[in-house]
């Protein structure tokens, strides 16, 4: 189950924002410029007219709103999709190439470098987020300010481009959300969100109706594409919801023994395409997480792994390396790993406060830990009618992907974490 999905429902909490302020304001978020730097005074070289927008103004500040961390704003000059050499770039790749070949004579424009800082109108209202949908919630979203997020899709893009004249797209890129910290979730992450518009002619010529053309396009784009890169694989439909397609599907994928939620998508909202002049059209759309399909393709067990710099992991992968289904194709093999270290904390959440959120406690040990965080998992919750007051007991992993760690080195972290789980989430510790 996906925690800050689309899919789910209304916020039920107003939980309020913690994040640590240290030491943040004057970093200048135009440093950073997704890959391409920009110099600070001046115009960025050569981007396309859509990307220059953003990344002039501050990332970390001191706004009431504001909630990215340090360790969040680190990973915005990474892009890791646009590096051939990364399994995310390898498969960026391949799913264009094959993007490139199903689009008959019209084809498929391929967006990249979009900037991931995009306003609250294009990451929510554009694709008709409902103002109350918990994806909205600073339990779930990095805000910049009140107008201004780290875009938690691609769909964020989606009405821009069909404004500026796209009709079939692809756009990759990194998306950001807080969540919960396990091998298969990961704060940053990349997705690649597809869109392919039908004119009148298309479905009048097959003597269907708009909907039923989109709809089967769609589902046998998306398998023929699923059979591309896996051969023979199970893989399933489930109906969903999202606000921006209707209907809308995900489809999961049965690896490591469960089954994996690798994709979004659906029929577009017609009222999206009427806000883009395109009423009388028809269009599919879809969102892929990049990580969780490379993960299957090249057997990578741990979502971590795609951040690392250890040579064990970069030198298994090479451009040009995919074979179609995943035939004689090399994958991943692991390396050991070294030992983990467990350690577990009770405390009592306080009776009237909201600051305690799960998201809020993993951004806290991530913000402490960084990389060295594994998982951070709810082992133990009582509710004590005597003291009218909830227990909860986490229990974190600590481990290093590229060395052992030392017992003094955790105890440190897990001080911290402790110190800052009662300054800052208002918990009493047990
Ligand atoms: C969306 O983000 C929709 N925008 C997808 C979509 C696009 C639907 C167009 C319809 C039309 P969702 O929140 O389910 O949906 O995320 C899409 C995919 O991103 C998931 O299927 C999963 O593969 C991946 N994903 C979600 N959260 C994480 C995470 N924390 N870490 C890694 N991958 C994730
Ligand atoms: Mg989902």
């Amino acid at each position: 189950m996906e925690r800050a999905s689309f899919r789910t429902g209304i916020i039920h909490s107003s939980t309020k924002n913690i994040a640590h302020r240290a030491a943040r304001s004057g970093i200048q978020a135009s440093a950073v410029a997704h890959g391409r730097r920009i110099n600070r005074e001046g115009m960025p070289n050569l981007f396309h007219f859509y990307q220059i927008l953003t990344f002039t103004s501050e990332i970390l500040t001191d706004d009431p709103k504001n909630n990215v961390s340090e360790y969040i704003y680190d990973k915005l000059d990474k892009n890791l999709h646009l590096l051939s050499d990364h399994p995310l770039g390898i498969l960026k790749t391949v799913i264009q190439e094959y993007f490139a070949r199903t689009g008959d004579n019209k084809p498929f424009t391929f967006y990249d470098n979009l900037a991931p800082v995009v306003s609250t109108y294009a990451n929510f209202d554009s694709v008709l987020v409902p103002v109350d949908h918990i994806s909205r919630s600073s339990n779930d979203t990095y805000y910049v300010n009140e107008n201004t997020v780290l875009r938690c899709h691609t769909s964020a893009h989606q009405l821009e481009l069909l404004k500026a004249g796209s009709r079939r797209f692809l756009v990759t890129g990194d998306v950001y959300r807080r969540d919960s910290i396990d091998a298969t979730h990961f704060p940053v992450f990349h997705q690649m969100e597809g869109v392919c518009v039908f004119e009148p002619e298309d479905w009048k010529s097959r003597g269907i109706s708009s909907l039923d053309l989109a709809n089967s396009e769609l589902k046998s784009t998306l398998e023929g594409l699923v059979r591309h890169l896996f051969g023979e694989i199970e893989m399933r439909w489930i109906d969903a919801y999202f606000p921006f397609t209707d209907p809308s599907y995900e489809l999961e994928i049965f690896f490591n023994g469960e089954w994996l939620e690798v994709l979004g998508c659906g029929v577009m909202q017609s009222s999206i395409l009427e806000a883009a002049s395109l009423g009388d059209k028809r269009a599919w759309a879809f969102g892929l997480g990049l990580e969780r399909l490379a993960m299957i393709l090249f057997n990578i067990p741990d979502i971590r792994l795609f951040w690392t710099n250890d040579s064990r992991f970069s030198n298994q992968f090479k451009a040009g390396m995919f074979r179609a289904g995943g035939l004689g194709m090399r994958k991943f093999s692991s390396y050991s790993k070294f030992p983990p270290c467990y350690k577990d904390v009770s405390f009592w959440l306080a009776k009237d406060s909201t600051r305690f959120t799960e998201n809020t406690l993993c951004e806290l040990v991530r913000d402490v830990a960084g990389n060295l965080i594994e998982e951070v998992k709810l082992i133990d919750e009582f509710y004590s009618p005597k003291l009218d007051q909830t227990s909860n007991c986490f229990r974190f992993t600590y481990r290093s992907m590229e060395r052992s760690l030392t017992d003094e080195e955790v105890n440190r972290l897990q001080e911290q974490v402790r110190h800052r789980l009662v300054s800052e989430l208002e918990v009493t510790l047990r």
